[in-house]
C-alpha cells in the first residue's frame, strides 16, 4: 500500500491558525517514510478537494473531530475505498455517527504513531493506544490507555503549521498568528464535582444498531461516566485535566515560544488553558527575559476565574503598559445573562458574576487602551432549548449595549456535539431533539413556540448576512413574532423579499 496520508482541519472562522493538535505529530510521521500532506479546508470549500484526492492516491484519511458528519459522509461516498481516522474530543461521536473506522480519544502523538505502524503493518490494532476501532456494527477498543502527558505530546517539539489552504481567501500568514501554546490539558471547572449524571451508555449504542465488545464499553464508561461534569452545553470536559506547577508550567510554555519565535518567526500567542492568570505575570516575564519579543499574548477564562484573580489581571496589565505589549483577553465564557440559563448549562455562576466581570473588561479597557483588547469571541449561547422571549431580548438588549465587548451577534447557538453532553439526556427526555443528517447528528427545538420562531427567523439572517445581523433590527423583530409572520418581518424590517417559487 502507498504511504500517502491526507490531513485536513476545517476552516470556519476565517484566517483561524491550525488547531494544534495534529500539528504536534506531523514531523514524526514523515521522518518514518510517510508522506502526509496537510490541507486546512473551508467550510464552504469542500468540493474542491474532491478532485485532489481522486488524483492523489491517498490510503489514509486523517481529520480532526470539528468535521461534521453530513461532510464526512460526503468524503465517505466520494471515496469509500479510503478509511478515515478521527481525533479529538469529539471523535468518539463522529464515530459512533458515520461509517467513520478509527477513532483516537486522548492523547494522540503516540497513538497515531503506532496506528500507522500497524496500518502499514500486521493490522494489530489492539497495539494503539486509545483506539477505538470497527468491526462491522460492533465497537472494539484496543484496551491500551495512555493518560494525558503533555511533555511527551509536545516533545519533541516540532509542529507543523504550514498547512496549504483551500477556501476563498486567506492571510498570507494566517498559519502564524495565534498559535497556541499549550499549558495544560482539559478543563479546571469540569475537574470539579459540582454536578453528575449517568449516561446509559449502552442504550445509546443499541440505538445506533452498534454493540461493544466489554474494553469498548468499560473506556466508553470511564470517559463519559465520571463521576463529575462541567458546563453541560461542553464537550471539551471530556478531556482529561493535569496541570502542572506554576514554575514548570512556565516552563514548557516558554520552551514552545521560544521555538515558535526563533524559528518559526511567530510573535502572537494563545495560551491554551482555562485559568493562565495564576502564572501569567511570571510567563510574561520570563518571556521578556528570554527576549521574546511578542506582539501579542491572547489568554481566555471563565468570568469567575477572571474576578478570582482580578489583581493578578492588573499587574500584567500595568506591565503589558510599562513594556508597549498587548494582552488580549478572549472567550470569556458568559453563555448568557439570564440566570435560568446559566442553572440549565451548569456555570455553578450568576449573573452577577457575569455582569461584574464584563464591567471589568470594560474598566480594563478604558484604563489600559491599545495594551488590551476585551473584544474577541466571548461565548454566548442565545438559542438553546428552553431559550424564551424574555432571555432572548435580555441577552441581546445586553449585547447591544456592550458592542465594544460583543462586536457581533454571532455563533449564539447551542451545539449538540454528542448524546453524551451532560445536557442532552434532559433535551431528550423532553422531546426537544431531533436527529438530522447535518452538524454532528442532532438539533433541538425550543419549547416556548415565539422562541422558536424567533430562533427560525435568526437562521435565516444568519444565511444571508453572516456575523452581520443587525442586533437592532432582530431586536425589533422579537416585539412582532407573536403577531407577524417571518416572512413579513422579513420584508418589512430586514427588506428582505421571499424569492417565488414557479
Ligand atoms: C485553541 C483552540 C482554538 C483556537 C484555534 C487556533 C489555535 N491557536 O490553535 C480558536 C480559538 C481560533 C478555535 C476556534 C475554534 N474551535 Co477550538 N479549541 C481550541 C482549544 C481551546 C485548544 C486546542 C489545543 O491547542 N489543544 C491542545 C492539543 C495538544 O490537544 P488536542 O487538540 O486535543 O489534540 C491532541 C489529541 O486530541 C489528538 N488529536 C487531535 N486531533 C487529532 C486528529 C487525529 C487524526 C488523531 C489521530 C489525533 C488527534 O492528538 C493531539 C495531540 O495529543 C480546544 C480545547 C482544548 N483545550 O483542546 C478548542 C476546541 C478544539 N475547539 C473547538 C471548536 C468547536 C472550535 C470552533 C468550531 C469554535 C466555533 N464555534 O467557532 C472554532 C473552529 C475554528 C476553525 N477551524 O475555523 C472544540 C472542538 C469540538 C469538536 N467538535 O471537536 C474544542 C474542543 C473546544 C470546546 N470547548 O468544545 N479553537
Ligand atoms: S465551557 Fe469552559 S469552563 Fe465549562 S467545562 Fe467547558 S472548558 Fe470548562
Amino acid at each position: 500500500m502507498n504511504k500517502n496520508i491526507l490531513f485536513l482541519q476545517l476552516e470556519l472562522i476565517p484566517n483561524c491558525p491550525p488547531h494544534m493538535g495534529m500539528c504536534l505529530f506531523i514531523d514524526d510521521l514523515s521522518k518514518n517514510g510517510i508522506n502526509c500532506d496537510t490541507f486546512i479546508v473551508n467550510l464552504n470549500y469542500i468540493d474542491q478537494i474532491i478532485p485532489l484526492i481522486e488524483k492523489s492516491n491517498y490510503s489514509l484519511i486523517c481529520l480532526d473531530s470539528i468535521f461534521t458528519v453530513d461532510i464526512v459522509r460526503h468524503l465517505q461516498g466520494q471515496f469509500p475505498h479510503i478509511p478515515i481516522i478521527v481525533g479529538g474530543v469529539n471523535a468518539i461521536s463522529l464515530l459512533f455517527h458515520t461509517d467513520i473506522q478509527y477513532a483516537v480519544f486522548g492523547p494522540g502523538r503516540a497513538a497515531i504513531k503506532t496506528f500507522i505502524e500497524e496500518y502499514y503493518g500486521s493490522n494489530n490494532f489492539y497495539n494503539v493506544p486509545n483506539l477505538f476501532f470497527k468491526r462491522g456494527k460492533k465497537i472494539l477498543y484496543s484496551g491500551k490507555t495512555l493518560n494525558w502527558n503533555l511533555e511527551s505530546e509536545l516533545f519533541p517539539y516540532l509542529p507543523f503549521l504550514d498547512w496549504q489552504y483551500i477556501g476563498p481567501d486567506r492571510a498570507a500568514n494566517a498559519n502564524h498568528i495565534d498559535v497556541s501554546i499549550v499549558a495544560g490539558t482539559g478543563c479546571p471547572y469540569a475537574h470539579s464535582t459540582l454536578s453528575s449524571n449517568h449516561f446509559a451508555i449502552n442504550d445509546a449504542l443499541h440505538e445506533l444498531g452498534y454493540d461493544a465488545s466489554d474494553d469498548a464499553l468499560q473506556r466508553l464508561e470511564e470517559i463519559f461516566n465520571r463521576k463529575r461534569h462541567g458546563c453541560s452545553f461542553c464537550i471539551f470536559q471530556y478531556q482529561e485535566f493535569t496541570s502542572y506547577s506554576i514554575e514548570k508550567t512556565i516552563e514548557l510554555l516558554l520552551k514552545q515560544a521560544e521555538f515558535l519565535y526563533l524559528k518559526r518567526n511567530v510573535t502572537s500567542f494563545q495560551i491554551q488553558t482555562e485559568n493562565p492568570l495564576p502564572f501569567l505575570y511570571n510567563f510574561i516575564n520570563s518571556l521578556l527575559k528570554n527576549n521574546i519579543e511578542f506582539k501579542k499574548l491572547s489568554i481566555r477564562t471563565r468570568p469567575d476565574l477572571l474576578l478570582l484573580h482580578k489583581d493578578k489581571l492588573m499587574n500584567c496589565l500595568d506591565l503589558a503598559r510599562d513594556r508597549d505589549l498587548h494582552i488580549s483577553v478572549e472567550q470569556i465564557g458568559f453563555e448568557s445573562f439570564f440566570d435560568d440559563d446559566l442553572i440549565n448549562f451548569n456555570k455553578n455562576t450568576d449573573t452577577t458574576v457575569n455582569k461584574d466581570a464584563l464591567k471589568l473588561l470594560k474598566d480594563i479597557k478604558k484604563e489600559y487602551g491599545k495594551h488590551v483588547s476585551v473584544d474577541v469571541g466571548h461565548g454566548i449561547i442565545l438559542f438553546h432549548p428552553w431559550t424564551t422571549l424574555k432571555s432572548l431580548t435580555e441577552n441581546l438588549q445586553l449585547i447591544s449595549n456592550n458592542t465594544d465587548i460583543f462586536p457581533k451577534l454571532f455563533l449564539g447557538t447551542l451545539l449538540i456535539y454528542s448524546e453524551f453532553l451532560p445536557i442532552f439526556p434532559k433535551i431528550k427526555s423532553e422531546g426537544l431533539v431531533q436527529k438530522t443528517e447535518y452538524g454532528y447528528g442532532f438539533k433541538f427545538t425550543i419549547k416556548d413556540k415565539a422562541a422558536n420562531k424567533a430562533y427560525e427567523l435568526y437562521e435565516i439572517l444568519l444565511s444571508h448576512f453572516g456575523a452581520d445581523i443587525s442586533i437592532q433590527a432582530y431586536l425589533k423583530s422579537l416585539e412582532l413574532v407573536g403577531n407577524y409572520s417571518i416572512d413579513r418581518i422579513l420584508r418589512e424590517i430586514f427588506h428582505l423579499v421571499p424569492i417565488e417559487e414557479n
